[in-house]
């Protein structure tokens, strides 16, 4: 007779205004270890910054970029976009906010939140709040602007509540496998996230439409002691869009190579030869290679 529980797994994001304790949150989720490897993990499809394996389930959790909850400039409207993208990918989202307050910043966010999601409102800081009955109005006020599966008090700073968070969460992940290997680095997830540094130099130095259009794959990736040689395409709709990777004689392409090894060989705490190049395939942006950009097989 089989006695294991099923495995779940999915992915899971944090958002919530600044301040809140989202980081303070994750870390104490999934350890120091991992938010090492987080801080570095930068992309924008999915931007790892940890994950958590336990006996019953793995949580995936990504991180949003640049939620911008003041200015609304065109760029912050971008980010936001990115945002919304990032997390109309996720299986549920933890909104982070602190007990006693809320206010036009958190609705900002709140707004941005996709409304087929499962959202469980996660209320941090409860330690700071004597009277637990002065939350009552509080939480009505929050569960006003929107419904939520569920909501948990927690205090990430004491550790409080967070196995009743986890089986909250885990009832929303679809998968019945482990996404990623249990031990988190291993030639696969390094794989994957040797293409989410490139991929993050790609929109720092391309600006923010162009890199939602290319994709980066690891053709090989080979471990030689604490030498890796990765090589990698940058995979890019048209023509134009190569000469703009490539840049004048050369020199876009070369900085996203050597920033991204710097990051990697941080990373990986080891010699990192990385070899990058532009190969154009009109509509690579089909469903297959989009899960393999992913990390999926
Ligand atoms: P983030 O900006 O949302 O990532 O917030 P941080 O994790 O950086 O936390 C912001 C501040 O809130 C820090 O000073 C944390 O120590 C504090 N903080 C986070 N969680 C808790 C908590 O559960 N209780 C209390 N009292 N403070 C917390
Ligand atoms: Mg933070
Ligand atoms: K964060």
């Amino acid at each position: 007779m089989n006695t294991e529980k099923q495995i779940r797994s999915g992915y899971v994001a944090i958002v919530g205004r600044p301040n809140v304790g989202k980081s303070t949150l994750l870390n104490r989720l999934v350890g120091e270890k991992i938010s090492i490897v987080s801080r570095k993990a930068q992309t924008t499809r999915h931007r790892i910054t940890g994950i958590l394996t336990n006996d019953d389930a793995q949580f995936v959790f990504v991180d949003t970029p640049g939620f911008q909850t003041e200015h609304t400039n065109a760029l912050n409207r971008a980010m936001n976009r990115g945002v919304t993208q990032t997390l109309a990918d996720v299986d549920v989202v933890l909104f982070v906010v602190e007990a006693g307050r809320f206010d036009a910043k958190d609705k900002a966010v709140l707004k941005l939140l996709p409304e087929d999601r499962p959202v469980i409102l996660v209320v941090n800081k409860v330690d700071k709040i004597a009277e637990k009955e002065k939350l009552l109005p509080f939480l009505a006020a929050v569960t006003a602007e929107r419904s939520f599966t569920a909501v948990v008090p927690v205090s990430a700073t004491k550790g409080k509540q967070l196995e009743q968070l986890l089986a909250e969460a885990r009832q929303y992940l679809p998968h019945e496998e482990l996404l990623f290997a249990e031990d988190e680095l291993t030639d696969r997830s390094e794989r994957f996230l040797a293409s989410e540094y490139i991929r993050e130099k790609l929109f720092r130095l391309l600006g923010d439409e162009l890199p939602y259009s290319t994709t980066v794959e690891i053709e090989k990736f080979e471990v030689e002691g604490n030498l890796r040689r990765i090589y990698a395409a940058i995979v890019v709709d048209r023509d134009g869009h190569k000469a703009i990777v490539i840049g004048k004689g050369g020199e876009t392409i070369k900085r996203i190579a050597t920033e991204a090894r710097q990051d990697m060989e941080k990373l990986f705490d080891g010699k990192v030869y990385l070899e990058v190049w532009v190969k154009v395939k009109s509509g690579w942006n089909d469903d297959e290679r989009l899960l393999r950009s992913l990390g999926y097989e």
